[in-house]
């Protein structure tokens, strides 16, 4: 049987990554079986083009995945393919929390033959047994151990994603034309792929925004040392072997919630050279130890991503998040900025004690900081979260099911001292005023100044130009003209010092090989 795995784009802009899931479940397919994969964020299609693709190709089952903030746009490709006769099998997080509406058994329409509830790993295999003799069932659902709890998979072993072998093309990052240029250019970036690698899964904190705590459990699991770094191993070959970058983003929640594993997993990639830039999840408060973050260094890590969420520790407390101290940022990323590793910090606003005001007051905060990515979201009472269950009881839902109209940066709930439409505001302005042309120029002014290599600060403009795109649609090449147009100063100015860098170098070169043959005659 072929089957298709698809995941709907984020209508916003393109994915800097591929989803894991559906290399995942590739890896997990039982033999005999051909899988495709497409990704709408990398390869835009309308419904009618993808019933085309899978009527072309003679596709048998599709399964989409997806986050509850695109749960309305699979539901929408799902609709296209049933109706066409497809038979559908959805997973992830939102399905897993919404079982019923994806079934039509909450009273709407239903939009998929089968639902594979929480971590799929075990059910995949059944699923697709089920699908190739056309007896897929409704639900299916990990095994229960005798207390009645899921049984997760262990990660050990963990399956081969033959990345080295896989056509990863649509993942590219270097747009088409330029490819040929670049690939003769240092090692080779004639591709630029980020690749997602889990170490573990898990996370026991239980903020009560995070779907996480409640779908892979409060325990956590690990993959060998010895898997990671033979996947890692691999990734570094298909770099040299192509002649293009890879990086990688290792996307366990917190990467360093076990500190002696993850010390003892860095050690490890180091001894087996298996180093490449990467970027993870950690939180504030597990970034103080010297020597671990000597070991991201060492080991490659080059952005670490902190979810910060609020400057005010009242806020804190109120989402479950007290073990995160905004009072210890400023050292935290100083400390990582030491040895050339900066942070992806990532805001919530319309938090119950946020009030007007609160765009100004964190990003005055922020810019006291080492220059980072700064990304702002907004409170979002996610299915199945505490936080869904205290808004609900307290009536103060205005829109439950916000998934089905999906509007991005408008709030589902009131927050308690400002509106919904001031939190928009808010998000909107903490956005423009992050990556404006002149924000953008402080920041690569602030890293010179500090005597950061210039690839660092290179770099870092082009990171700020792709997260912009978060909340600025960049889906076009009008928009990154302007975008280009508007931060041109800053790029000439880097252009020029790199172009005299690299004249300096070439006359040290010639003048050493003039000496040399001069000394020789
Ligand atoms: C990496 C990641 C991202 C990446 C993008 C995704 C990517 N390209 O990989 C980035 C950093 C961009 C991102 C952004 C966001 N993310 Co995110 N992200 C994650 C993260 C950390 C890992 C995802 C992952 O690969 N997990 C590992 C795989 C193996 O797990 P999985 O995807 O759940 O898949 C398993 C099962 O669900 C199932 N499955 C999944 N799909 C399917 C499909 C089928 C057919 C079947 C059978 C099974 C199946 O099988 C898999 C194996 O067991 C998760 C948290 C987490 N630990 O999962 C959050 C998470 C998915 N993100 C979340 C959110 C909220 C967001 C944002 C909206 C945050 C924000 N406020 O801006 C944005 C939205 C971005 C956008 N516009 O698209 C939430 C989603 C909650 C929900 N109910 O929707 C999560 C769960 C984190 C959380 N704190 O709750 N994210
Ligand atoms: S630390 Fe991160 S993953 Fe863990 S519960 Fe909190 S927000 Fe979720």
């Amino acid at each position: 049987m072929k089957i298709l795995l698809y995941n709907p784009d984020n209508g916003v802009t393109r994915n800097f990554m591929p989803h894991l899931w559906m290399f995942l479940l590739q890896a997990l397919t039982p033999a005999g079986h051909e899988v495709l994969l497409i990704d709408g964020n990398a390869r835009a299609m309308t419904e009618e083009e993808l019933v085309e693709f899978v009527r072309e190709r003679g596709i048998g089952l599709v399964g989409i995945g997806a986050m509850t903030r695109m749960i309305a746009r699979a539901y929408r490709f799902a609709d296209a393919l049933r109706a066409a006769g497809i038979p559908v099998v959805m997973g992830g997080p939102h399905v897993t929390e919404c079982p019923d509406e994806a079934l039509g058994r909450d009273g709407g329409p239903r939009h998929a033959d089968a639902v594979a509830l929480g971590e799929a790993d075990d059910t995949w295999p059944r699923i697709v047994e089920d699908a190739a003799r056309g007896e897929l069932k409704e639900v299916y659902e990990p095994a229960r151990d005798a207390k009645g709890n899921d049984v997760k998979p262990s990660l050990q072993p963990y399956p081969t994603i033959p990345w080295d072998k896989l056509d990863l093309d649509q993942f590219n990052l270097v747009p088409g034309f330029l490819r040929p240029a670049l690939r003769r250019m240092g090692a080779g970036w004639g591709s630029f792929h980020v690749v997602p690698i889990e170490t573990g899964r898990g996370c026991p904190y239980g903020c009560e925004f995070c779907t996480v705590t409640g779908f892979f459990g409060d325990s956590i699991r690990f993959r060998t040392n010895e898997s990671v770094v033979e996947e890692l191993l691999r990734l570094k070959e298909r770099g040299r072997h192509t002649k293009g970058q890879v990086a990688v983003f290792f996307i366990d929640d917190n990467l360093a919630i076990n500190t002696k594993r993850l010390k003892s997993l860095l050690r490890d990639i180091i001894a087996a050279g298996a180093e490449l830039p990467w970027v993870a999840q950690i939180s504030a408060n597990l970034l103080k130890d010297e020597e671990l973050v000597d070991l991201i260094a060492e080991s490659g890590g080059k952005w670490v991503f902190i979810g910060m969420e609020s400057i005010d520790p009242l806020n804190m407390a109120d989402v479950n998040k007290n073990f995160s101290k905004p009072g210890e940022y400023r050292a935290v990323l100083e400390r990582l900025a030491q040895r050339n590793i900066y942070a992806i910090t990532s805001f919530i606003f319309g938090m119950d004690n946020d009030t007007p005001g609160v765009a100004e007051r964190t990003l005055r905060e922020i810019h006291s900081w080492p220059p980072g990515l700064p990304v702002f979201g907004q409170l979002t009472p996610f299915p199945a979260t505490p936080l869904y269950e205290r808004l609900e009881k307290a009536g103060r839902l205005v829109r439950p099911k916000h998934w089905l109209d999906f509007a991005p940066f408008v709030m589902a709930h009131a927050p308690l001292k400002m509106t919904i439409e001031e939190a928009r505001l808010e998000t909107k302005r903490a956005w423009e005023l992050s990556y404006s042309s002149q924000r953008n120029a402080e920041a690569v002014d602030w890293l010179k100044r500090k005597r950061a290599p210039m690839e660092f600060r290179i770099g870092h403009l082009i990171a700020r130009l792709f997260f912009r795109g978060i909340y600025f649609p960049q889906m076009n090449r009008r928009a990154w003209l302007k975008l280009i147009a508007d931060n041109r100063r800053t790029m000439f100015a880097l252009l020029r010092e790199g172009l005299a860098a690299w004249r300096a170098s070439r006359h040290k070169r010639s003048s050493l090989a003039a000496a040399r043959i001069t000394g020789e005659g």
